[in-house]
């Protein structure tokens, strides 16, 4: 069964005048391509306001708390995500597990909330530059993948983003040759854990991703699409990586 690429925009602390008009533009523009599902995950602030600008969008949290409420100041819980119209989550981006402190096993209490509360998740995975730079980048995020992916999901609600460290917000990219490397890792991985699943669950790269790379990137093998941060910001930069994918 061919996987449908998916392209998720990370507009991570950013998003004020215009922000929703962008998002009405992009999801405008992703009605194109019916082949790509195209996502943005704004500022919590954002979130409800998106989901009412634009119906029909794939709105989602860049983060989730692993409970479902209780007293977790300036938290945010999965099932909140979802009263308000979220149908996606990012957990495990590296800005959380590095700047936050969060491990592999708080990733997966965080994913395992998501998935509980009916949200699809973005599970981010990635080496910083000194492992990759050593030669253990395989197997740096080999153990990110057995220590934050949750044992019970259905494949088709649990995407992987690959993202190295390096890669992100710096304009370098790997090689579209170590792109796919990591990739068929990270699918054999999953396939020794889950079996046939494996083949249905999306695998992303993050990392830098504009206009002028995602035709290649997205066209190595196990790519599945692509997690955007500063490119998925306007309309302008973000639709020619949804048509990229397309
Ligand atoms: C990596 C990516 C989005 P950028 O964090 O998740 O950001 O595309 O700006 O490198």
């Amino acid at each position: 069964m061919a996987r449908r690429k998916y392209v998720v925009g990370n507009w991570k602390m950013n998003g004020l005048t215009g922000a929703l008009a962008e998002a009405q533009a992009i999801f405008a523009a992703a009605a194109d391509h019916p082949g790509v599902d195209v996502a943005i995950c704004p500022p919590f602030t954002l979130i409800g306001p998106m989901v009412a600008a634009a119906p029909g969008g794939a709105v989602g949290g860049q983060d989730c708390h692993s409970a479902a409420s209780g007293a977790f100041t300036g938290a945010v819980a999965a099932p909140m995500l979802a009263d308000i119209g979220a149908r996606v989550v990012i957990v495990g981006h590296s800005e959380r597990r590095e700047g936050c402190g969060e491990s592999d096993a708080d990733v997966r209490a965080k994913a395992e909330a998501g998935l509980a509360a009916g949200l699809a998740v973005i599970l981010c995975v990635g080496e910083p530059r000194a492992v990759r730079e050593s030669g253990g980048a395989i197997e740096f995020v080999l153990s990110q993948i057995a220590g934050s992916v949750p044992d019970d999901f259905d494949p088709l609600r649990l995407a992987i983003a690959y993202e190295p460290i390096w890669a992100i917000g710096t304009g370098l990219v790997p090689t579209v040759a170590d792109v796919a490397a990591m990739h068929g890792a990270i699918r054999g991985a999953l396939a020794a854990r889950f079996g046939d699943a494996a083949e249905e669950m999306r695998i992303l790269y993050g990392g830098s991703v504009n206009g002028d790379n995602a035709a290649e990137l997205l066209g190595a093998r196990d790519v599945d699409g692509a997690l955007v941060g500063g490119a998925s910001l306007t309309a302008a930069k973000f639709v020619p990586i949804v048509a990229a994918a397309a």
